[in-house]
């Protein structure tokens, strides 16, 4: 027998990047893409998929140089089915306050709003769920694949309020609320069906949704016109447990996730003095995503400074990983300007970042570089001069993916002092750990390296500093609590937590389900991370999320992976 040929899907890619993940959840699925390269492609076209990544602006002058934006709609008008993904959903409405001047495609009534960052976190970075707004459920057939009891994977700073005026409950399909605003999180009229969440890296749910697309006729009928009031969406936002690699390689030249205590990652002297093995990079991350791990990262601590950039492992770490993990992957470690060692050719930051987002990253950490950013960023503000000036790594990537793509990875330590003196030009505050010469004050150095070199710069001016320059998250590692099993540095977190309104990803020291609980509790971080107490299975990801459910921490139910 001959095997049929399997179904091509259009995917109307304006060149905005990262669309990697994508292609791996429609190849998952049995199916191959095929770019919309021209505007007459869109005659041969049976089914369009517009992913959204970067700005709206961006998006839709591609869409206008390429000469997309009338074919796109005639292909709307024509019946065949669309499926719009984030900034794809986003332009199909009148346009965004993200860029005012550039009207959007009109389709849909409504206007995309910035969120407020004053009440809450922004961007929207996270598993959330996405609510019926009608009660139509179960009484239409062949309806899109959502469900409440799931949850799927936002990022974004900018959302369509929900409203019950003007035409929404024609087109709305979901809503979803975040802190004190409810959000359009789908819209599904006739032929086209959108979300403002990522399919492609919302886990077996996702899939789900996108293979509803894929393999149903999604026309809908005419929507009744009572539709739920914004008060009556729960809030439903989650916390994310994420899983973290460091990988390097070990003294034989394979690539291992090794993981240190207090960053040292080599075995005592009386056990041999090798760099800990706790497996392969590719089959832990994939036990993760199976385990319900919300998010993976993999931090590359060694450089591989030997190899042409091309060359380096992780790329190929990354690809793998990529096709069967499908929740966010962030890659650390060596994001800054590259040279290869013949010296023949330099990889600018924005570059290697590149590189990594086409390998299938979804975010990328920025580390040492983050920390010399930072310093630049004062010392221009000391000299009274503008401290942006677009030549950071974090501007140009920011600037280029988004900044929700870029993390800022935080490796600090604690310095004791007698008084707030003994440290003035730092963030000091008062511990409830005394020193080991009793002293009672401390600040946070950051450090480059991986630790092994201190920098006269402290985490609070680090990540203000950071954030003012365009990062998204904020990573916070400890030196002095990594590997200990002894809880996270809560004070450490607290005051970082205060001075940013990007997530926070609290890491190092997480040793047993309560510390979870105890660090959302006392700090409000948006993330918690663990690497050992994984590694080691001491402590599985669904015990972590049973706890914090049962602590009233909202968690994406790891059971919803069996739900595809
Ligand atoms: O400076 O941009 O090249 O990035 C280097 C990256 O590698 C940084 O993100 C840095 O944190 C990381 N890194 C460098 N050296 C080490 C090391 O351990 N020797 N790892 C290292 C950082 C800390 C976390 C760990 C948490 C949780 N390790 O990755 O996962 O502390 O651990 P736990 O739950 O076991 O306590 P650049």
């Amino acid at each position: 027998m001959v095997a049929a040929a399997k179904q091509k899907l259009y995917l109307l890619d304006y060149g905005a990047g990262n669309v990697r993940s994508l292609l791996n959840a429609v190849e998952r699925l049995g199916y191959t893409i095929e770019y919309i390269a021209t505007a007459d492609d869109f005659d041969k076209a049976d089914k369009i998929i517009f992913p959204g990544v970067g700005a709206f602006g961006y998006a839709m002058k591609a869409l206008q140089n390429k000469g997309f934006a009338e074919p796109l709609k005639a292909f709307v008008a024509s019946g065949r089915p669309l499926m719009g993904i984030c900034v794809g959903m986003q332009v199909l409405f009148e346009g965004s306050d993200e860029s005012p001047s550039d009207p959007g495609l009109g389709l849909f009534e409504g206007r995309v709003r910035l969120f407020d960052s004053k009440t809450k976190t922004v961007p929207h970075m996270g598993w959330n769920s996405a609510q019926m707004v009608h009660e139509e459920r179960g009484s239409t057939v062949n309806a899109p694949d959502l469900d409440e009891e799931r949850r799927y994977y936002f990022v974004h700073s900018y959302g369509v309020p929900y409203t019950t005026a003007g035409k929404q409950s024609e087109f709305v399909y979901t809503a979803t609320r975040y802190g004190d605003e409810t959000i359009v999180s789908s819209i599904w009229q006739g032929n086209v069906f959108a979300t403002q969440f990522h399919p492609e890296k919302s886990g077996t749910a996702g899939l789900a949704a996108l293979r509803s697309f894929i393999e149903s006729d999604l026309v809908r009928p005419t929507a009744s016109k009572e539709i739920k009031a914004p008060a009556d969406i729960r809030k439903e936002f989650t916390t994310r447990v994420i899983a973290c690699l460091d990988v390097r390689a070990n003294d034989t030249g394979d690539l291992v996730v090794t993981k240190g205590d207090q960053y040292d990652v080599r075995e005592s002297v009386d056990k041999g003095g090798d760099v800990r093995n706790l497996g392969k990079p590719v089959d832990l991350a994939k036990r993760y995503f199976d385990e319900g791990a919300d998010e993976i990262a993999f931090l590359n601590i060694t450089s591989f400074r030997n190899l042409p950039f091309k060359d380096m492992p992780m790329l190929e770490v990354l690809r793998q990983a990529s096709r069967c993990i499908f929740v966010p992957l962030t890659i650390g470690g060596g994001v800054r300007d590259v040279v290869d060692p013949d010296g023949e050719q330099v990889w600018p930051a924005v570059q290697v970042a590149g590189e990594y987002f086409r390998s299938g990253a979804d975010k990328v950490s920025i580390g040492s570089d983050a920390v010399y950013a930072a310093e630049r960023y004062w010392q221009r503000v000391s000299e009274g001069c503008e401290p942006l000036d677009g030549t950071t790594a974090i501007e140009q990537i920011a600037e280029r993916y988004g900044n929700q793509a870029v993390v800022i990875s935080v490796d600090p330590r604690r310095i004791y002092v007698r008084s707030p003196d003994d440290a003035k030009s730092h963030h000091v505050i008062k511990t409830a750990f005394p020193g080991p010469s009793g002293e009672q004050y401390c600040w946070y150095q950051c450090t480059v390296k991986g630790g092994r070199e201190g920098r006269d710069i402290d985490v609070r001016q680090l990540v203000t500093a950071c954030a003012a320059l365009g990062a998204g998250e904020v990573l916070l590692n400890c030196m002095d609590k990594d590997g200990t099993n002894s809880g996270y540095d809560i004070e450490l977190i607290t005051d970082t937590k205060a001075a940013v309104s990007i997530p926070v990803i609290a890491s190092s020291g997480a040793g047993k389900p309560e510390h979870f609980s105890e660090v959302v509790d006392k700090t409000g971080v948006e993330a918690v991370l663990a690497a050992g107490i994984f590694h080691r299975r001491e402590v599985p990801i669904e015990a972590v999320k049973n706890h914090l459910s049962q602590h009233g921490i909202a968690i994406r139910p790891v059971r919803q992976m069996d739900s595809a």
